[in-house]
């Protein structure tokens, strides 16, 4: 009972995606309207950001209601022929369940906050803060009304961590779940899932932050067996995927190993920090790539050997998009975004695609801070300013690594809007919608190359199953690995630079077949030449040439 190592996952932001009504404001019917659209490029699943009533203070993360849909998007019966419609499509729904927090006007906190102490044991309160600070600034700790206690927030002031130690927290979360699985859903990502067992003690650290006080604790993993008992392992045909903040490779192997009976697969960031300057976000500062490669050798081999499963992902909705951190954009945008694909969706684990990835978005390119409106954006540039930083510096951070970078408008055509709305979006469109939209992009080559790379999944079990080896590990411009599966090899050369790069082909290879890459007609021999952001992937089934 494993889930099917080749679909391939798409994410959508429903806030985003497509506006049916003219609220300004993506929809449920917006998805079924695009489920053609999806088909065409072979997905396999969605993976839908929380739709669920909420304030909207973290966009949905904050959710007041587990087991409802906001009006702002539809209605539950919208979200019934979504499933029904989706299935007919081929394609299954990811939705997302933020477990580890929910907002402080959901009824568990209301209550609490009015003196039920059933609902008080939701949360984790302490009669004093401990030193830990707030992912989104500031301490993790607030009062909690005038009781003189404080409750814990990991994420906004308005997102109650939950008590996950009280048995009916459990109970109420699992019912969370089971409910979704009686909508016919059988795919889940879990928010944030490993910080979920906090230490008994909470005591201060200085180090991390205080992360270390609850990120990967063994408790964890308890909690995620139970869950998976409880709920998704009951379903044959469960997908689920964890959202493992700041972890390593030895608790992300034990999330998602078979034997765990935990999760299917993780989600890991470190990647994504290698253009953190000393660790930081908000800085700049160009992508190391020996970081990048080591981190992704290291990553690929270690889950490889001890049986864990990846995640494999350069975009989501909490990321400035790949292209614009990783790639000459200016010159070399189609070559870059192909090959930053085929960079994970070769290599070992689920690929997953964000939207618009699929025709090579780009940052929105805003002109001010007054676009911007992701709470985290808004509390670091108050916070760039309070460390000294100049409005423009300040901008110039939060402009290269919002959220809200991702977070704009499909582009869909050249209309007004980017063809997602009729209204006024609720976050304003990318300048680059007129050029850069699917209308356009359908028949590119960036488009085509991802619906190569899905069917290639499909046909080809060395890239489903394969396991995952590094190689050319000390080349400065290319990050290469290669996949074995029985007597057939897969090599895939990355060349992560707008230069042309020289590769020394062993033998072997060179009497393989060229499977893909983005610049036609490469010749294989001895010594070969890798054009800019060039990917080349050789296949070599040993057995035919014995
Ligand atoms: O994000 C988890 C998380 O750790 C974020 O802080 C992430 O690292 C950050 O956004 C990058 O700057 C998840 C969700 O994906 C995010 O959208 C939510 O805001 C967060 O949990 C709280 O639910």
């Amino acid at each position: 009972m494993t889930f099917d190592k080749r679909k391939v996952v798409y994410q959508i932001y429903p806030k985003s995606y497509k506006d049916t009504t003219g609220n300004g404001v993506g929809d449920l019917r917006g998805i079924i309207e695009k489920l053609p659209y999806l088909e065409e490029l072979g997905v396999d699943v969605i993976w839908l950001n929380p739709f669920y009533p909420s304030p909207q203070r973290d966009n949905g993360y904050d959710i007041s209601d587990y087991t409802a849909v906001n009006p702002l998007f539809g209605t539950m019966a919208d979200f019934e022929e979504l499933v029904e419609e989706a299935k007919s499509h081929g394609i299954e729904l990811m939705l997302d369940m933020v477990l580890n927090h929910c907002s402080t006007e959901h009824e568990w906190f209301q209550k609490a906050l009015a003196g039920d102490k059933y609902y008080q044991d939701f949360f984790i309160l302490r009669d004093k803060p401990t030193n830990w600070v707030s992912k989104f600034g500031g301490n993790a700790w607030a009062p909690f009304g005038d009781t003189g206690k404080y409750y814990l927030h990991l994420f906004d002031v308005t997102q109650a961590d939950l008590n996950w130690r009280n048995p009916h927290v459990r109970e109420e979360l699992f019912k969370v779940v089971n409910f979704w699985r009686d909508k016919g859903v059988k795919g889940f990502r879990f928010d944030v899932i490993n910080l979920i067992g906090k230490d008994e003690e909470l005591k201060d650290n200085d180090a991390f932050d205080g992360k270390p006080e609850y990120t990967d604790r063994p408790i964890a993993h308890d909690y995620l067996k139970m869950l998976n008992q409880a709920t998704f392992g009951q379903d044959d045909d469960s997908m689920t995927v964890g959202e493992m903040s700041f972890t390593n490779t030895e608790n992300c192997i034990q999330y998602s190993s078979p034997a765990s009976h935990e999760l299917d697969m993780v989600f890991n960031f470190h990647h994504l920090k290698v253009d953190y300057d000393n660790g930081q976000k908000w800085t700049l500062k160009p992508f190391d790539f020996e970081e990048l490669k080591s981190l992704f050798h290291t990553w690929g081999e270690e889950m490889s050997q001890g049986g864990g499963w990846s995640a494999l992902f350069w975009n989501n909705h909490d990321q400035p998009r790949a292209l614009n951190r990783f790639i000459d954009v200016k010159n070399f945008r189609n070559e870059g975004a192909t090959m930053l694909a085929a960079a994970i969706h070769l290599s070992r684990g689920t690929p997953y695609i964000y939207m618009g990835e699929e025709i090579g978005m780009l940052d929105p390119d805003y002109d001010s801070m007054a676009d911007y409106v992701d709470v985290e954006s808004l509390n670091a540039y108050q916070s760039l300013l309070e460390s000294g930083k100049s409005e423009a510096e300040a901008f110039a951070i939060i402009r290269a690594k919002s959220r809200d970078n991702s977070r704009v408008p499909m582009q869909w055509d050249a209309s007004e809007n980017a063809g997602f709305s009729t209204g006024t979006p609720w976050l304003k469109a990318g300048k680059t919608y007129p050029d850069i939209n699917v209308e356009n992009e359908k028949s590119g080559p960036i488009f085509t190359f991802y619906q190569e790379l899905i069917k290639l999944r499909k046909a080809m079990p060395i890239i489903a199953e394969g396991d995952y080896q590094s190689a050319y590990q000390n080349h400065p411009n290319v990050y290469a690995f290669e996949r074995h599966l029985g007597d057939e090899s897969l090599l895939v050369l990355n060349n992560f630079f707008a230069k042309d790069v020289a590769i020394d082909l062993p033998e072997s290879y060179q009497t393989g077949k060229v499977l893909l890459s983005n610049y036609p007609d490469s010749k294989l021999s001895d010594k070969i030449t890798l054009k800019p952001y060039q990917t080349l992937a050789i296949y070599q089934e040993k057995s035919a040439s014995k």
